[in-house]
Parts: C-alpha cells; sequence; structure tokens
C-alpha cells in the first residue's frame, strides 16, 4: 500500500504527505484528515493482517466470518459508477476565471462585472462517443465544460469545441446518440463515427449536415486539448440591473493558438499513446506551463438577429465572427491537477441549468432540452437528489434551502423549520431581491409539435464553412469524407451523404464520389429553401489561426552512443528557448554516451516513443548509429512519420543514412541540425508545401 499521498500537479508544486490521510467532503472545503499511520477498516478498526484472508487452516477454506476481507471486496465490487452515456471519457483541471472587461451595461452577474476578480473553476474536456476506457484522439467532438464556482453560485458553461451542433430539437438526442455509439448487435465500433448507424442517420438528418463539415475538419483531430476552441453554442441571454437583454454567445479562445494533428498521426498516435491528451494536460499543469483561454463573447440584440439570415436560436447555426465581432472579456487560466481522478473528474456534474442572477436561457430547442437532461442524467449517475453536496459539485459560496433528507445526505441541519413561509426562524433562508430572475419575455403563437420555418436551411452555413477553409483543410474534410463512407456497407447510404454534399459543394461531392468509386453522382436531395452562398470567413479555419510560436509544444531529439554533444545542447537549448518542451531518445533507456564521453539522460526509449508524440524532431547521430538505425523499422518509422505529418526535422550528417531509407527529401522543414534559428522556425508550423508531396489531396 501506498503509504505517501502526492496531490501531483498542485500549482505546479508537488506536495506530499507522510502517512495516510482521509479526506471529507464539508461544504465544499476538503478538510485533510491526517491520521496516524495505521490501517484501518472504514469503521476505524485497526488492522493487523492485510496480506491474508482468514481461513479455516492454512490450507483451508476461507471464513465467511471475515469481515475485514468482506468489507474491502464489498467496497471494491462499487467503486464504479455509471459512466456519462456520452462524454464518458474526459480530463478535469481546477483553475480559475479573471474577468478583465466588465458588461455591467448588459448585465448584473457579479462574475462579468467585478473587474479583476478570480472565480474558481474546475473544467473538464471530453470526447463525447466512446466510452471511458476509450482512446483520446479519435475523430471526435470535444466536450468542453466549465464549472465556475461564483459568488451567486455555480455557473456550468457546458460547450463543445464545435459552435454548431448536429440536430436542433432535444427530442432527435437519443437518436443521434444511439447511431453514433457502438452498433447495439455488434458492439462496435467504439469512439467512431465510420459505421453505417452514424451515417444512416445523418443521411436522414440534412440539419446535422454544417456540423459534419466541422467533425470532418481537422477541429475533431486536436493537437492538444490546450489547442481547442471552446463554445458554448447556444445563444444565452445576459439581463442587467434594469431587466434589460442582450443576447450572447460565449467562445474561448486558446492562448497557445489552434492546432490540429494529421488524421494518419492521429491513428498512429492511439496506438502511441491512448492518454496522449490527459497525459499532455497533466504534463503541461505539472510543470507549470499553465494552459490557459480567452473568454471572448458576441453580444447581439433581438432586432439585430431578426436581420441575421439564420435563426441564431438554430443550434445548427453560428454567428460570424464578420458579422458579430467577438469581444475578449477574461480569461481562464488552469493550475491545479485534481487529488483524485475520481472524486473530481467522474464525479463532477455539470448542469446547463447552473445559472447565477443576470444571466438566462434562449429558447434554443436544443437548449431548453438540455435544461432537463443533465439534472436527471446526474440522479442516475451520482445515485443521489444529494450530488451537489459531493465536493467538487458544491458551490463555494453560501447556499441554504429546506430540501431535505435523501440519500447520502452529508449535512445536519439544527432546529425545527424545514419549510418556507415560517415564522419559527426569523435568519433562515428567504427569498432575496438579488435572487435570480427569468427574463419576461413575450410568447405568441399556437402551441403545437411544431419546428420552426426559420429552422429550415440546412445547407447555407456548411457550404460557407467549406468554402472558408484553405485548399489544404478542405481537402482534408475530403478525404475523412471518403474514409468514413469507405466504412460503410450500405452503398444507398453513402450515396445518400453525397447527394447532401452536392448541395454544399459540387466539387466536395465529386471528390468524395470519386474517392468512393461512385460511377455517377447521386440525386440531389430536395431542399425546402435555396442554399444560400454567404461569404467566407476566415475565422473558421485552423491552419489560418496557428500562431507562430513553439511555446507549449515539443520537439523529440533522436540521440545514441556517439551524437554530437555540442549539436544536442546547441539544439535543446534553442528548443528551450523558444519555450517548447524537448525528450530525449535513443535506442535504449538510461544514458548514452555523446561524442565527448559524457552521459546523457534518455527520455524515452525509441519503439515506445513515436515522433508522433512530437511537434518536430531532430536526428542527431554518429554515422555508424545512422547507418544501424537505417536497420531498424521504429528508427526508420519515427523518420518517415515525421516527415509524413509535416514536422520539422533537424539532422546532422551521421543521420543522413537514415533519412535516406525513410525516403525524406530536403526541403524547407528538413534542415541542418547545426542552424538551430532555422529548426525553430520550422518547428513553428507544419510543412504544409511539403503535404502534396505526401499525400494525395485531390
Ligand atoms: Fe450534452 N450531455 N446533451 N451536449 N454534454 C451530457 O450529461 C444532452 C449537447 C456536453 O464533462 C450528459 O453529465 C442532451 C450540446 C458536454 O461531464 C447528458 C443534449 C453540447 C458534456 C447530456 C445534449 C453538449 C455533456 C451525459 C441535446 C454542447 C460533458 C453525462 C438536447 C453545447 C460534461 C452528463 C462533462 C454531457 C445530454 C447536447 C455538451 C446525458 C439531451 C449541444 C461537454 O445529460
Amino acid at each position: 500500500m501506498a503509504k505517501t499521498k502526492s496531490n501531483g500537479a498542485n500549482g505546479g508544486k508537488k506536495s506530499a504527505k507522510a502517512g495516510p490521510t482521509t479526506t471529507v467532503g464539508n461544504g465544499g472545503e476538503w478538510h485533510q484528515q491526517a491520521q496516524d499511520s495505521a490501517l484501518t477498516t472504514n469503521q476505524g478498526l485497526p488492522i493487523s493482517d492485510n496480506q491474508n484472508s482468514l481461513r479455516a487452516s492454512a490450507r483451508g477454506p476461507t471464513l465467511l466470518e471475515d469481515f475485514i476481507l468482506r468489507e474491502k471486496i464489498t467496497h471494491f465490487d462499487h467503486e464504479r459508477i455509471p459512466e456519462r452515456i456520452v462524454h464518458a471519457r474526459g480530463t478535469g483541471v481546477h483553475g480559475f476565471f479573471e474577468l478583465t472587461e466588465s458588461l455591467s451595461a448588459y448585465t448584473r452577474a457579479k462574475i462579468l462585472t467585478e473587474v479583476g476578480e478570480q472565480t474558481p473553476l474546475f473544467a473538464r474536456f471530453s470526447t463525447v462517443a466512446g466510452g471511458a476506457g476509450s482512446i483520446d484522439t479519435p475523430r471526435d467532438v470535444r466536450g468542453f465544460a466549465v464549472k465556475m464556482y461564483t459568488k451567486e453560485g455555480n455557473w456550468d458553461l457546458v460547450g463543445n469545441n464545435i459552435p454548431v451542433f448536429f440536430i436542433q430539437d432535444a427530442i432527435k438526442f437519443p437518436d443521434l446518440v444511439h447511431a453514433v455509439k457502438m452498433e447495439p448487435d455488434r458492439g462496435f465500433p467504439q469512439a467512431a463515427t465510420a459505421h453505417d448507424t452514424f451515417w444512416d442517420f445523418i443521411s436522414l438528418t440534412p440539419e446535422s449536415l454544417h456540423m459534419i463539415m466541422w467533425a470532418m475538419s481537422d477541429r475533431t483531430l486536436p493537437r492538444s486539448l490546450r489547442m481547442i476552441e471552446g463554445f458554448g453554442v447556444h445563444s444565452f441571454r445576459l439581463i442587467n440591473d434594469a431587466g434589460q437583454s442582450t443576447f450572447v454567445k460565449f467562445h474561448w479562445r486558446p492562448k497557445l493558438g489552434l492546432q490540429s494533428t494529421i488524421w494518419d498521426e492521429a491513428c498512429k498516435i492511439a496506438g502511441g499513446d491512448p492518454d496522449y491528451h490527459r497525459r499532455d494536460m497533466f504534463e503541461a499543469v505539472s510543470n507549470g506551463d499553465f494552459p490557459e483561454w480567452e473568454l471572448a463573447v458576441q453580444l447581439f440584440t433581438e432586432e439585430q438577429a431578426d436581420g441575421f439570415p439564420f435563426d441564431h436560436l438554430d443550434a445548427t447555426k453560428l454567428i460570424p465572427e464578420e458579422l458579430v465581432p467577438l469581444k475578449v472579456i477574461g480569461r481562464m487560466v488552469l493550475n491545479r491537477w485534481p487529488n483524485n481522478f475520481f472524486a473530481e473528474t467522474e464525479q463532477v456534474a455539470f448542469c446547463p441549468s447552473h445559472i447565477v442572477p443576470g444571466i438566462d436561457f434562449s429558447n434554443d430547442p436544443l437548449l431548453q432540452g438540455r435544461l432537463f437532461s443533465y439534472l436527471d442524467t446526474q440522479l442516475s449517475r451520482l445515485g443521489s437528489a444529494n450530488f451537489h453536496q459531493i465536493p467538487i459539485n458544491a458551490p463555494k459560496c453560501p447556499f441554504a434551502n429546506h430540501q431535505r433528507d435523501g440519500h447520502m445526505q452529508m449535512s445536519q441541519p439544527v432546529g425545527r423549520v424545514n419549510y418556507e413561509p415560517n415564522s419559527l426562524s426569523a435568519d433562515g433562508p428567504r427569498e432575496t431581491p438579488a435572487g435570480f430572475r427569468s427574463m419576461a419575455a413575450q410568447e405568441s403563437g399556437s402551441r403545437g409539435r411544431i419546428r420552426a420555418e426559420s429552422f429550415s436551411d440546412h445547407y447555407s452555413q456548411a457550404r460557407q464553412f467549406f468554402v472558408s477553409q484553405t485548399v489544404l483543410e478542405q481537402a482534408h474534410m475530403a478525404s475523412a469524407l471518403v474514409f468514413e463512407l469507405s466504412k460503410v456497407e450500405h452503398p444507398h447510404i453513402r450515396a445518400a451523404v453525397v447527394g447532401h454534399l452536392r448541395h454544399i459543394d459540387a466539387g466536395l461531392a465529386q471528390r468524395v464520389a470519386t474517392g468512393l468509386g461512385m460511377a455517377a453522382l447521386p440525386e440531389l436531395p430536395p431542399t425546402t429553401v435555396a442554399v444560400q452562398d454567404f461569404a467566407p470567413s476566415p475565422a473558421l479555419q485552423i491552419i489560418g489561426k496557428m500562431k507562430d510560436t513553439l511555446e507549449g509544444r515539443a520537439v523529440g531529439v533522436l540521440v545514441a552512443d556517439g551524437s554530437d554533444r555540442a549539436t544536442v545542447d546547441a539544439l535543446t537549448a534553442a528548443i528551450k528557448k523558444a519555450g517548447a518542451a524537448f525528450k530525449i531518445i535513443a535506442p535504449h533507456v538510461g544514458e548514452v554516451a555523446l561524442s565527448d564521453q559524457s552521459m546523457l539522460k534518455v527520455d524515452g526509449q525509441l519503439a515506445g516513443t513515436p515522433s508522433v508524440m512530437f511537434d518536430a524532431v531532430a536526428l542527431v547521430l554518429s554515422a555508424q548509429a545512422g547507418a544501424d538505425l537505417a536497420k531498424e523499422a521504429a528508427a526508420v518509422d519515427f523518420v518517415r512519420d515525421a516527415f509524413g505529418h509535416l514536422k520539422a526535422i533537424a539532422a546532422d550528417g551521421g543521420a543522413q543514412a537514415l533519412l535516406d531509407k525513410a525516403g525524406v527529401a530536403k526541403d524547407d522543414g528538413v534542415v541542418d541540425a547545426g542552424d538551430t534559428g532555422k529548426f525553430v522556425k520550422a518547428a513553428k508550423t507544419r510543412q504544409w508545401a511539403r503535404e502534396p508531396s505526401v499525400r494525395t489531396l485531390t
């Protein structure tokens, strides 16, 4: 049994306490109760033997009397709670939100009006389709959920890294999720959209086409969770002191810029490190390299919204930044790894209905459904209406009401009054004028199961997204569609999807049809409204939004016995100076003896640390090591993949044999290891110009 409990990454500082501790939740505060070092049962009984169960004789049967064994095993048997039906695989981190610009003209929410105030928060990033143990890098939307413990109660902004959604009405969510999850008869594929049931549903649900364009783009292959954008997706309302409402969309923008991987790279990362994103976040936070995002808002009035060529209440639509610019109002910094994965990341319960005075919901029918769903799901996952008492979920401001009792009740209210109004408890909780008020919005029209006509245009923004991309990003989307649909067994489903693509972009439809070996383009499905040509929005690109920086990135330096010390030192110093991390990779772990006989510590063994783990690589090898490694598949793949994934490669003369074997031709991104300046510059980006030489893009 581990006798030391480490807090892991804790504000960049490691703290370790000797002796076991138990943690008891109490109104959101953690109380560390250090005990003496005796191992005990849950009832506090000291245990003298934790190695052997109670037996009738040395080789005899185990006795039912062994209550210590039974307590331990029973607890173990109940360790798991139901995983989230969607977003099961996630990574959580603590941090804070700091307001830099007040929105007091628009809202009375303290978190959006008190400049400089730091509000503690817990953020959880997730994939959607896979189970809790699935890989980190499938092609999938990423959840971006932030629970802010404000002075006026918890505000949960439960968003995604894509600003639109697949469906318009909550009633379709169970169908969408059933279609995307493992097929029910066979139990696969896990964490993948590339299968018949998903595309069948999509082909029959044209409103999903805009989201499909995003899902097939490189947005769903992030390089790091630290390099994704986050979106509240729905329109919300801000309400000011005078009760006036302004619509708002929330955007998180990563300080490190947006960056994605390449599909082949994402697949190989899945094999090389299934926990790639979780580890990346853990390492960044542990190293004090705290991930940061700006919070920006798009503010618009009802009158403005009436003039948009789409309905902002339809979650399959976004508001282009060119139409309503983003206003940056604050920042989020993630600076503390959770103490315990289960207690925090697994038990955190986000609910879009957790809101604060001064913010309100819009009529978006998807949001309206979510307001019900999340509370309901928490009751089933956490098993009790008292889930808000679990420390990660408890508000950090005072909270009081007359709700009582229930499963696993932790608080012990005193007194005889548990109702309101009452005359017996003068200082008991009462309604307050500062409390939450719903916007007094006027509603009119006939009741019914109706889809608004303003929700009928399913293709214009899908087209706008496609035409806004760079040529390479468009090619990636076409390849993604070919890959996904090539996994679909039913030809009629493939044809139906390509039919929809014809409404989006004729060239795209043709490329996908060709990639799928279709003799002719399928029929154009009917539309109720004409597809509009919206102006391209460059803000929707990724390549165009990559930052010219190596900060937060990692470089792999491949060495072996005999590598030149001066070259290794110069390279690693330049990488460090550029704000990146580096790892020394060698044919074996331990140490290598460099050219001057000095020893260098190795961080990763070659076969276990492929180049997909890095943003750029450097090869510093003696001629002998270069020749030896040219016969080693792991080394050849290391170089070939770095080249194919468009990464900068620095190589010295000794690495030439390896470069030749990997088929690496000189280009702007393949530089001399001695030219550290050129290498760092090349490493800051992907070598996009190389792509046509390594991949068919038409
Ligand atoms: Fe969710 N969603 N969702 N969702 N969602 C859940 O809640 C649901 C939707 C999102 O890290 C569940 O606690 C419905 C949109 C995130 O714990 C569940 C509808 C967006 C997370 C649920 C949607 C999201 C969830 C599963 C359609 C982006 C993970 C477990 C009306 C704005 C939060 C849970 C975390 C999780 C329901 C649509 C984002 C079942 C019914 C749109 C980031 O309640």
